[in-house]
């Protein structure tokens, strides 16, 4: 509208004096404030066990910002199930890479977010297109750029095949625009390319990329604003721990300030992502795995959710339990849990309404337990189901 105005302007003074457009004033996106941040930033890198990532000097100088998760998992190898559980609350039984599609009436935290209004996106370092769908995107050279297995929201048709959520799944071209721009959007998931991330490299090469890539971000205001917290992670371990644990690190300016440098045994998983934002936002649930999982526990504390501690000892989350993506597939999409409450937190209405039938809620398997299940210790799936 403003724009027409001024082109109307300037056509009719065209003759004349030659107007010059103002760059248009970037949209600025309302905020929704949440108990402890405003904005949940989380970078994913790759197959490194917490021993090599917290050995690297890079990598230390990083965790030497914020607090370091000794106690995150994740839910099972190989990367995709991983990606998928972050955003859903389950893998489906998913073992594999292959182009999964998840139906479109499976919710994911996009749907906890919009439903208050938060703002999302995923930054996919060289995906070629906004909303691109393709298994991957060789570079010149023939060698792994971008990959579908890593961008976890396109995975989801509930995403996928609505163009204004597709539209949401950028490339780290437009991660620059956006951040240029003051932009950026409240929940962000970000990856970087098969390089950088650790995935065809190493340790050595992932830390030195996370820390060039963050610190100058860490400064800047139009992405650590007031309230910003952000997780850098890996999709799971390396090649020696049948425990799965990560190293992982929250950064920002909603880290306080005297937990800078400290460690946070707590139990964590994937899961514990969703049920962060969750607790921060006072968003519904998936009624899946996100809801029996830890919020991190300064964060908790705000929340006042309650913390539980976990038999690590007994934890291997190193296997795919069935279910219809495994390569042996078998059984259906298991149905969410609609009457979980959890630290007060119900199932989204739209869930419910989609999930909530007395028949169908006889086969669910979440139980809001901590620890999530495994290829070693299987969920009981009721006869008939
Ligand atoms: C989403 O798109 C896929 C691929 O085109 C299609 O198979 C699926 O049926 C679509 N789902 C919905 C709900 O439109
Ligand atoms: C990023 O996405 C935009 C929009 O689709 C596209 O024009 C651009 O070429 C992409 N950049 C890269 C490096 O792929
Ligand atoms: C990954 O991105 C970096 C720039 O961030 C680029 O130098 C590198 O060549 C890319 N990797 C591939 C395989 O294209
Ligand atoms: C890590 O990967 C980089 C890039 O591929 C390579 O140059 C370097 O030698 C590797 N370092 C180690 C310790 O393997
Ligand atoms: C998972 O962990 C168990 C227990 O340590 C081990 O026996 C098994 O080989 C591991 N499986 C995989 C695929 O790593
Ligand atoms: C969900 O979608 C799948 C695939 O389209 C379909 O088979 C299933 O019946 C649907 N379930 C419900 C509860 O709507
Ligand atoms: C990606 C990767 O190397 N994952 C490994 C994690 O650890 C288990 C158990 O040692 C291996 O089987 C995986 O290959």
């Amino acid at each position: 509208m403003l724009l027409s105005s001024l082109i109307c302007i300037g056509l009719i003074l065209g003759a004349e004096s030659r107007l010059i457009l103002p760059k248009p004033k970037p949209f600025k996106r309302p905020i929704v404030p949440g108990a402890v941040f405003d904005r949940f930033i989380t970078i994913w890198l790759e197959n490194i066990n917490f021993a090599s990532a917290s050995a690297d000097p890079n990598f230390a100088a990083i965790t030497k910002q914020g607090i370091q998760l000794t106690n995150y998992f994740a839910v099972t190898h190989p990367s995709e199930p991983n990606y998928v559980a972050s955003v859903g609350g389950d893998y489906f039984g998913m073992n594999n890479d292959n182009l999964n599609r998840v139906p479109a009436n499976i919710s994911s935290v996009v749907d906890l977010l919009e439903e208050k209004g938060i703002s999302w996106g995923e930054y996919q370092e060289h995906m070629p297109t906004t909303g691109f769908q393709g298994f991957e995107m060789l570079n010149p050279d023939g060698a792994n750029d971008y990959v579908r297995k890593h961008n976890p929201l396109i995975i989801f048709d509930s995403v996928a095949n609505f163009s204004s959520r597709a539209n949401q799944v950028k490339n780290f071209t437009l991660f620059e625009q956006d951040l240029a721009d003051d932009n950026l959007p409240q929940w962000m998931f970000i990856t970087p390319n098969m390089t950088n991330d650790g995935h065809d490299t190493n340790i050595s090469f992932a830390s030195i990329w996370a820390k060039d890539f963050l610190e100058p971000l860490l400064e800047n205001p139009s992405f650590n604003a007031k309230k910003t917290l952000v997780l850098l992670t890996f999709d799971e371990n390396g090649s020696t721990d049948p425990h799965n644990r990560v190293d992982s690190i929250l950064l920002g300016t909603a880290v306080p300030r005297q937990l800078v440098g400290t460690q946070d045994s707590t139990f964590y998983t994937h899961y514990s992502e969703i049920a962060t934002v969750e607790a921060n936002w006072g968003l519904h649930t998936l009624g899946r795995f996100d809801v029996g999982a830890n919020v991190f526990n300064f964060v908790a504390k705000h929340t006042h959710d309650v913390i539980r501690p976990a038999d690590l000892e007994q934890s291997f989350l190193n296997i795919s339990y069935p279910g219809p993506f495994n390569s042996a597939p078998s059984g259906k999409f298991t149905v969410p849990n609609t009457r979980l409450i959890v630290n007060g937190r119900h199932v989204l209405p739209k869930i419910v309404e989609t999930w909530g039938s007395s028949h169908l809620q006889r086969c669910t398997l979440y139980t809001g337990a901590l620890q999530p299940p495994s290829g070693l210790n299987p969920p009981t799936i009721p006869q008939g189901c």
